[in-house]
């Protein structure tokens, strides 16, 4: 599908004689090299490079409205080589943004929306974080999917109100990362028309020139891959940037790379062409060499009025949005259900019965009572709240038979159908980093899966989805020794330890059918962040609870056993609450009384108030805590090693190749281990 060009582009307005392109582009020069300057840190090298090609693209072809970045329809635009970020504040200052220059002189500084590397939300028209090279790419394939198949479900004959593409700027770095790779390979498979990948091809990174580490041939990549590549474009020549994105556009059945060869640095006399120009402030007198040899007469931070108004696109970017408007008025008009749920969509809101359906839901599990395992009871949440939440899109990195991310309701994605399914193949990073385009673009809310010991492979997207405060939903199952047989390889020691050490991350490890419906609950509801789900693939034992048990577990812990006059605390997660729950029992009918805690979520626990904190686990009990995992985690809540009132039941070595139960008993996952450790304690 072509975009439906109802205003015309700057661009193509053919009464104001075409901005000079020069200006523009020195314009973005002397800002990236001075704002670094003042900086003394930062990366002037690929501003300086790609000015051109940001010319040809922000200055004739992007729809954006610097007015309202939020603008559902606008393109979006991705820097993936976040380093150049010079580059995309100079071009949202430049374009209208709010932006001020003082932004711009306070670049990197504490408390400036200009950081080191673009940050979501902190600068406005920065559609996400980038800076781990390579993952910009995977957000902008997940935009451009989100964009696909928002609009199948929305347009409607007549009516087209999502139409917009995905842009992503990538250097060899972004081409190195094995993520690329990943998200690309996929892209093409996918045939998403809409995604335009504008490499700098400049044969510099960080060690010197590529030459030595880097001779893929990229264009025969990208081909291999199913893209529509135009390759050997000069970089520097603004025009044939412009014909290269137009033959993108001519594109509707796969994305389009587009090659560009650039200077890195270019303008700077002794620095162009060099590594020297990627990283480090030009200095003072490498600065002015510059401004001599562009014939740049300006002084630091100022812009000719004339390069203002050539950039200058808020008239236009008024038009693009208020003829949308338009637009979607009268779609409204014609289909008014279809334009409140895509607000609703966009707005990133639960449907106002949410609450009382996801309540409605917990209930009924609770009756049920079963003891399965909690991917089964994960897969059962996904089946209740799936077909009330379009926004939903599932998906695993090839092993959906076994994670259980699929509902009776899934259909497959694919480059000729819409759905609500990606088979991501086995690519746990760049499913990840989809997920979060798909989540950033807005309409959406993903949840992808794997076993949790691959979410190593996914953890930096894992962090940057939290650095961001996204919602994004990460399940992962075979959460410890308790797979079996498939061994040390497979079964997560560190991994719920490691994940909860990343702030602003939900880490969920529920323990029966009841605590996985408010896990996902939670996880569905938390909008400021992203969550994860420990699931086991083992059966685990259902909890009878009240009500008020129910209630609490969304506070990340509670009190699911108690007794009069405890001693104790046995604080356990997931599959090893049965083992706490047994090892209670065994000491109730020994005459010794203690109270188990079940904490399905720590971070959310610990965001409690501090009477809920000390009502759950109160001060002076002695405590224990049981986790199929590394111990160290548990001592912020049970004491140091040398605690004599603190133990911790876990296991601090890689696991062992052998059925489950065998497992268990092998590492001291048993009710006498527990009942020894709280005896222990209680010295
Ligand atoms: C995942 C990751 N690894 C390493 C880095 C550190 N780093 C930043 S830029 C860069 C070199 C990138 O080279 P290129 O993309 O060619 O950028 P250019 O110098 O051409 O602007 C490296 C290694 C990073 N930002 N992200
Ligand atoms: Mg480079």
């Amino acid at each position: 599908m072509t975009a439906s060009l109802s205003v015309p582009h700057p661009a193509s307005k053919t009464h104001q004689p075409p901005p000079d392109t020069r200006l523009l582009a020195d314009a973005i020069r002397a800002l990236a090299m001075d704002a670094v300057q003042a900086a003394n840190s930062g990366h002037p090298g690929m501003p300086m490079g790609m000015a051109e090609i940001a010319v040809a693209l922000w200055n004739r072809h992007l729809r954006h409205n610097p007015a309202n970045p939020h603008w559902p329809d606008r393109d979006r635009f991705v820097l993936s080589n976040g380093h150049g970020s010079m580059l995309q504040y100079a071009l949202l200052h430049l374009t209208g943004y709010a932006l001020p220059l003082d932004e711009l002189k306070h670049f990197r500084q504490l408390g400036s929306a200009t950081p080191g590397h673009p940050e979501l939300g902190l600068t406005p028209g920065v559609e996400t974080t980038t800076g781990p090279l390579g993952q910009g790419i995977a957000n902008a394939v997940g935009m451009a999917l989100a964009e696909r198949l928002l609009a199948v479900e929305f347009n409607r004959p007549g009516h087209t109100i999502v139409d917009h593409r995905t842009y992503v700027f990538a250097g060899d770095g972004c081409m190195m990362e094995g993520i690329s790779h990943e998200a690309c390979s996929l892209a093409g498979t996918l045939g998403l028309a809409k995604l335009v990948c504008i490499y700098d091809d400049n044969g510099i990174s960080i060690d010197g020139q590529v030459a030595g580490w880097f001779t893929d041939d990229t264009p025969m990549r990208f081909a291999a891959y199913g893209w529509h590549v135009v390759p050997d474009v000069d970089g520097h020549d603004v025009d044939a940037v412009d014909a290269a994105i137009r033959s993108a556009h001519a594109t509707t059945d796969r994305p389009t790379l587009i090659c560009c060869k650039t200077i890195i640095g270019r303008g700077s006399p002794t620095r162009a062409g060099t590594q020297k120009a990627h990283g480090e402030a030009l200095g003072e007198k490498e600065v002015a060499l510059t401004r001599e040899a562009l014939g740049w007469t300006y002084p630091a931070f100022e812009i000719p009025q004339a390069a203002y108004d050539g950039w200058n696109a808020r008239e236009c970017g008024e038009l693009l949005e208020s003829d949308w408007n338009r637009r979607f008025a009268a779609y409204e008009a014609e289909y008014p259900a279809l334009a409140t749920e895509f607000r609703r969509r966009l707005a990133g809101e639960l449907p106002p019965d949410f609450a009382a359906h996801a309540a409605a839901f917990a209930a009924r599990q609770n009756d049920k009572a079963e003891s399965i395992a909690t991917r089964k009871a994960s897969q059962q949440a996904i089946e209740a709240f799936a077909p009330m939440l379009p926004e939903m899109i599932g998906g695993a990195a090839d092993l959906t038979g076994s994670v259980f991310t699929n509902w009776s309701g899934s259909k497959a994605v694919s480059a000729h159908s819409p759905g609500n399914y990606v088979n991501f193949g086995v690519r746990e990073f760049a499913m990840t980093a989809i997920a979060s385009g798909l989540t950033l673009h807005g309409g959406f809310i993903p949840y992808v899966g794997t076993f949790l010991t691959f979410s190593d492979y996914a953890r930096n997207a894992v962090r940057m989805a939290a650095l961001m405060r996204i919602r994004t939903i990460l399940v992962y199952t075979h959460d410890s020794i308790g797979l079996g047989e498939d061994g040390p390889t497979h079964q997560s020691i560190e991994h719920a330890a490691a994940l909860r050490l990343i702030p602003q991350l939900d880490v969920w490890r529920p323990c029966d059918t009841v605590e996985t419906a408010l896990a996902w609950t939670a996880a569905l509801e938390h909008r400021r962040g992203p969550s994860c789900l420990l699931l086991t693939r083992q059966s685990v034992s259902f909890n009878p609870r009240r009500a008020d048990q129910i209630e609490a577990i969304r506070r990340g812990a509670y009190v699911l056993v108690d007794a009069e006059g405890a001693r104790a605390t046995i604080i356990a997660t997931g599959s090893e609450v049965a083992l706490a729950v047994g090892a209670q029992k065994a000491l109730a009918e020994a005459g010794l009384p203690v109270r188990v805690v079940s904490m399905p979520c720590c971070s959310v626990f610990d965001r409690q108030d501090a009477a809920y904190r000390e009502a759950v686990l109160p001060r002076g009990l002695p405590r224990v805590a049981v986790e199929a995992g590394v111990t160290d985690y548990w001592r912020k809540y049970v004491g140091a090693v040398d605690d004599p009132a603190g133990a911790v039941v876990g296991i601090d070595r890689f696991g062992e190749s052998a059925p489950a139960a065998v497992l268990f008993k092998h590492f001291g996952f048993t009710v006498d281990h527990v009942v020894a450790a709280v005896r222990s304690v209680l010295g």
